[in-house]
């Protein structure tokens, strides 16, 4: 008797995450296609070929005044109007809010946009020196909002580890940085370690910061009490497909962000 229940319940508890599966296989489908309209119906000129090439010295570059202010106004507010930020927090390595690509895609084509725009890959190919396209639509991280609006608010010392086959990049664009701190920035600091030191990288509206998180370890300082900064963060890739034993990693660490159902997306 107990052997069968055993069984049930493992073929029970298998068919739920089986239909789970599948019901997250049709959701996907969906954003890809809604993924596609965005693309087609958004064509906006982001005005970075005024930057140039930056140089990616030490697998970082910093490009301040990043899009044209009417561009970036656009930008914040669309993005200051999504709300509800889902809470995490996995004690002492990361405490914030984050907003995933799904809530995103949902809620905020023309961020959605922005990201897949191909002025905006094309710059971070031209700076990278090699072809990379957006990370896909269930990776949670691909397209983001961090949000750092409580005291303490922080993120531990950690590389972004890759999980794809190719090359994989962070860029961070800040959309909101206010508080007490120099600058009237808040004390939420990003800091790289380049070349053995710990070097803050100013992060500013409109500053972008286009890095190799697998190869940069980096942290954000503890926000200050009435503080606020608010990050869009982007993930690129050389080569988006993942092994199976990457695709399983990345679902644990998106825990740390999303909370357990990270696991069965
Ligand atoms: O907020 C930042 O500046 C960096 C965030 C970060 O490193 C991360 O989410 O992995
Ligand atoms: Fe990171």
């Amino acid at each position: 008797m107990l052997l069968e229940l055993g069984a049930l319940g493992i073929v029970l508890t298998g068919g739920a995450f089986g239909l789970a599966r599948r019901h997250r296989g049709r959701l996907y489908e969906e954003q890809r296609n809604r993924i596609a309209v965005i693309r087609q119906t958004h064509d906006q000129d982001l005005g970075l070929a005024r930057h140039g090439v930056p140089q990616f010295a030490q697998h970082l570059v910093r490009v301040p005044d990043f899009l044209p202010a009417g561009v970036f106004a656009r930008l914040r507010d669309d993005i200051l109007k999504l709300q509800a930020a889902e809470r995490s927090f996995v004690p002492a390595h990361k405490k914030g809010g984050t907003i995933a690509y799904e809530a995103l895609i949902e809620r905020a084509p023309s961020v959605v946009a922005y990201y897949q725009s191909a002025e905006l890959m094309g710059f971070f190919s031209s700076v990278i020196a090699e072809d990379v396209s957006p990370t896909p639509v269930d990776d949670q991280s691909s397209l983001s909002v961090l949000v750092y609006d409580r005291p303490a608010d922080h993120i531990g010392w950690h590389y972004d580890h890759d999980f794809y086959r190719g090359r994989h990049f962070t860029a961070l664009l800040p959309i909101v940085n206010e508080g007490s701190a120099d600058g009237g920035l808040s004390h939420a600091e990003l800091l790289a370690r380049l070349d053995g030191k710990d070097v803050a990288i100013s992060t500013e509206p409109n500053t972008l910061v286009l890095f190799e998180g697998a190869v940069v370890r980096h942290k954000v300082t503890p926000l200050g009490t009435g503080e606020r900064r608010i990050i869009l963060s982007m993930t690129c890739c050389t080569d988006p497909r993942a092994r199976l034993w990457q695709a399983i990693a990345r679902r644990f660490k998106d825990t740390a962000y999303y909370g357990v159902r990270a696991l069965w997306t």
